[in-house]
């Protein structure tokens, strides 16, 4: 697609840590395009979007219906979008503002925020900020968990791709086989995404000593990394590592798409940050989130926002078995605790908790597919642009 032609969206991401910034950005643009609307995304950290979309070759790539530019230093405005995307407080550059100032409409320009259950979210969706300067106004845009919020980046199909990958036994052992995997019968598969834990070492002692065969699948990364070290190994794809009752594979880096198939294969996900984390909820299996860490345990609020929201439905048995997991896997005390509880000491608590647990995920995941999503959020707010 010709780069003249106006973008529909316009995204600028900078990457600040990991991938998640980026991994959203992807899936949202990528989602965009398939609705037929024209994403034109700015990345700064062309290696790590290499990570998550290696079709991406140079600046001016078109990749799934997305323009892929680098956003670099000696930034040069292009026609903006219709609508302007600012993704997560990332500040539009200078010679952008003075672009969409000099149009004769301006375009819609929202702050694209991180997701949060909290509840004061609803009541800040879409508030405007006027720029100091220009004739610009910005508007922030919250995700999140209720109607009067922008939602969740839910593609149109993904629930019904899902409901027929998990109800069609072949075609998940196909696609296992096709990474090389094979899973033990009866035992419980675990997916094993995060940023790292001090005690990584005693949960793979605790599901070795286990009773119930567990089958670890780690995607390549530094939980690959992490858990090689813990179990004094090396671990490489295709060479699967069995300790007692615990079996360890890796997988090699996953495109968006077959991580979703990743999670939709197991019975346990431990996902990170927001867009796994996200995919985890979509998947309708039981989860454990480690959220970014912020600095003086600010993201305490963020979690237990979400638990407190996440677990309502939930059976008190089974609901307090898994925040004192999910506390335990991001260090957190426990209110009546001065120190974190282990996840190997809080694993026997979920363990039996799990099918209750996983009843639970489907019911969740069903609830959330009647809130917006939020590319038709976007999409309203581009319909409003295109009027004006
Ligand atoms: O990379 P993250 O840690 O992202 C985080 C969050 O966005 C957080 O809010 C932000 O503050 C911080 O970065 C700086 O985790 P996240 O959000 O789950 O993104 C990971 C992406 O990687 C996601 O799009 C899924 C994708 N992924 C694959 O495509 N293949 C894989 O094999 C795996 C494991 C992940």
């Amino acid at each position: 697609m010709p780069a003249s032609v106006r973008p529909d969206f316009e995204i600028f991401c900078r990457v600040v840590d990991n991938y998640g910034d980026i991994g959203v950005c992807w899936r949202l643009a990528r989602d965009l395009a398939a609705r037929g609307l024209r994403p034109r995304l700015w990345v700064d950290d062309w290696a790590t979007l290499l990570r998550l979309c290696p079709q991406a070759g140079s600046s001016g790539a078109w990749v799934s219906g997305v323009e892929l530019c680098h956003w670099e230093d000696d930034f040069r405005a292009l026609q903006p979008g219709m609508v302007v995307i600012e993704a997560f407080a990332c500040e539009l550059p200078a010679a952008q503002l003075e672009a969409m100032a000099a149009l004769p409409v301006a375009p819609a320009w929202l702050n694209l925020e991180y997701l949060s259950a909290e509840s004061w979210v609803a009541d800040c969706h879409l508030l405007a900020s006027p720029h100091p300067r220009l004739a610009l106004q910005k508007r922030f845009c919250f995700p999140g968990f209720e109607p009067r919020t922008g939602g969740l980046l839910r593609e149109p199909g993904l629930l019904a791709a899902r409901t027929a990958f998990q109800g069609d036994a072949r075609a998940r052992e196909e696609w296992l086989a096709a990474q090389g995997i094979a899973l033990i019968p009866g035992a419980l598969a675990v997916s094993l995404f995060a940023y790292g834990h001090p005690q990584l070492s005693s949960l793979l002692g605790c599901w070795a000593d286990g009773e119930r065969a567990v089958e670890l699948l780690i995607p390549a990364g530094r939980m690959a990394v992490d858990a090689a070290a813990a179990l004094g190994s090396v671990l490489q794809p295709g060479v699967p590592l069995q300790r007692k009752a615990l079996r360890v594979q890796v997988l090699p880096f996953l495109s968006q798409d077959d991580y979703d198939r990743l999670l939709w294969s197991c019975d346990l996900n431990f996902v990170r940050g927001e867009d796994s984390f996200v995919r985890a909820q979509w998947a309708a299996r039981p989860f454990v989130w480690q959220i970014y860490a912020q600095q003086a345990d600010a993201h305490r609020v963020k979690l237990e926002a979400f638990l407190q929201r996440y677990t309502a439905m939930l059976d008190d048995d089974a609901a307090a078995a898994l925040r004192a997991f999910a506390l335990a896997w991001n260090g957190l005390p426990d209110k009546a605790t001065a120190m974190p509880q282990s996840p190997a000491v809080a694993w026997p608590g979920l363990a039996p908790a799990l099918p209750r647990a996983s009843a639970h995920a489907a019911l969740w995941c069903e609830h959330l597919a009647t809130l917006p999503d939020l590319c038709a959020t976007l999409a309203q707010i581009h319909k409003a642009a295109v009027k004006s």
